[in-house]
């Protein structure tokens, strides 16, 4: 595996502190220096690539498997891609570890901070917003979240930081021999 590509793929609520893992990796990744690393960030990949779509369920599977398309070029070029969608849909996300799988690693991270924690952050405001009814349709509020049910590593980040969040990843990458 060592010569091979690799995705890992943050999926959780909004505010669970994917963005902020996925930062952390990106510059760890960068350190180590032996792959091109490209972070695909939630809301970087909404203003760059889905500046279109809304968040209804049909748009958010686009934009998920847009994200997917990306990181499987990027695996199969042996890069590492870190992404970090809200990524809600069960099927959407298998269908993105079937397709990355065929090229190289496929880490599925769930970021489980429970809802009352992102609430509690709440950073743009935007629980407070969708609380109020002013933001319709805000995933954990009035929008569903499947839970990952086979992902390879789970982190509720109520207790840690985003820097002991992300090494235990790089522990569990390197232990696949992905390092
Ligand atoms: C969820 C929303 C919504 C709704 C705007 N539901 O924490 P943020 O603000 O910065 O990141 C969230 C981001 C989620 O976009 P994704 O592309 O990751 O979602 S998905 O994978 O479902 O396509 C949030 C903001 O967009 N945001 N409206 N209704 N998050």
């Amino acid at each position: 595996p060592s010569g091979q590509g690799l995705t890992i793929f943050l999926t959780g609520l909004s505010g669970a502190g994917k963005s902020t893992i996925a930062n952390v990796l990106y510059a760890k990744f960068m350190e180590i220096g032996t792959r091109p690393v490209t972070l695909l960030d939630g809301d970087i990949v909404r203003r760059n690539l889905s500046s279109e779509l809304n968040f209804s369920r049909e748009h958010r599977d686009i934009n998920v498997r847009r994200i997917g398309f990306v990181a499987t070029e990027i695996t199969k070029n042996r890069g590492v891609a870190i992404c970090a969608p809200i990524a809600p849909y069960k099927k959407t996300r298998a269908e993105i570890r079937e397709s990355i799988e065929e090229y190289g690693g496929f880490f599925e991270v769930h970021v489980s901070t429970p809802i009352d924690e992102c609430e509690k952050r709440d950073r743009k405001g935007m629980y407070a917003r969708a609380r109020a009814g002013l933001l319709k349709g805000f995933t954990g509020v009035d929008d569903p979240y499947e839970i990952p049910e086979n992902n390879e590593i789970t982190i509720d980040t109520t207790n840690i930081t985003p820097d002991e969040a992300a090494h235990e990843i790089l522990l569990f990458v390197g232990q696949k021999g992905y390092l």
